[in-house]
């Protein structure tokens, strides 16, 4: 199993990230990225969106993270990181799917400038915009963490590992999280697997 890669994507740190808790090893192909490897025709027949990370395994090529650490999780089922309890599944799922819908992009559209970006290219509206989005939902999330360690069923899951990368730069955002996040936060990025994927900027 291949994974195209790049040590500083928050998405594909989610994969990276799941085969440590796996202990799957998989062969990982870094993608220059900063000499645009990923815009050249050649990677793009393996990922038409010219984005990392992708995996191939045989003649499955898949290029979503999500449904990448779903089919790891398919193949590798132990240790489990979805629950078996069908409603813990579809919560589990639910999360995934809010992640990337209410908090990846706009942290894209905060942290790409910051970490890539000369500050004098940087549009402050849509980061600004951005970060009120972000502050919104983990509004939300704090009430959902009352109480609990990890999102779904008192368990370490698919859930975290979706959203522990992009948790990683709410300092970079600089965004204070609300109690219950910020100590979720630090407990995802306090294990093995985070503390050993930490991007070097
Ligand atoms: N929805 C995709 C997003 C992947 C993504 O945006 N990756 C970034 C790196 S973190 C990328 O490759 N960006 C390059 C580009 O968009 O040109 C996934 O979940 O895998």
């Amino acid at each position: 199993m291949k994974l195209y890669t790049h040590p500083l994507s928050t998405y594909a740190r989610r994969v990276t990230m799941a085969a440590l808790e796996k202990g799957i090893e998989l062969e990982t192909v870094v993608v220059d990225m900063a000499a645009r490897e990923h815009r050249g025709e050649a990677y793009k027949k393996l990922n038409p969106y010219g984005r990392v990370p992708t995996l191939v395994d045989g003649d499955l090529v898949l290029y979503e993270s999500t449904a990448i650490l779903e089919y790891l999780e398919d193949r590798f089922p132990s240790p489990p990181l979805v629950p078996e309890d069908a409603a813990d599944r579809a919560r589990t799922r639910m999360h995934m799917k809010l992640c990337d819908l209410q908090l990846t992009p706009q942290t894209s559209t905060i942290i790409f400038p910051k970490r890539f970006i000369p500050k004098d290219r940087w549009r402050l509206d849509a980061m600004e915009k951005a970060k009120q989005e972000i502050e919104a939902h983990l509004a939300i999330l704090d009430r959902e963490l009352e109480g609990k360690t990890w999102l779904v069923a008192e368990r370490f899951t698919l859930a975290e590992l979706a959203y522990a990368p992009f948790l990683d730069f709410l300092g970079l955002m600089e965004i204070a999280p609300p109690p219950n996040v910020g100590s979720w936060a630090a407990r995802m990025l306090a294990r093995p697997s985070a503390q050993a994927t930490k991007p070097p900027l």
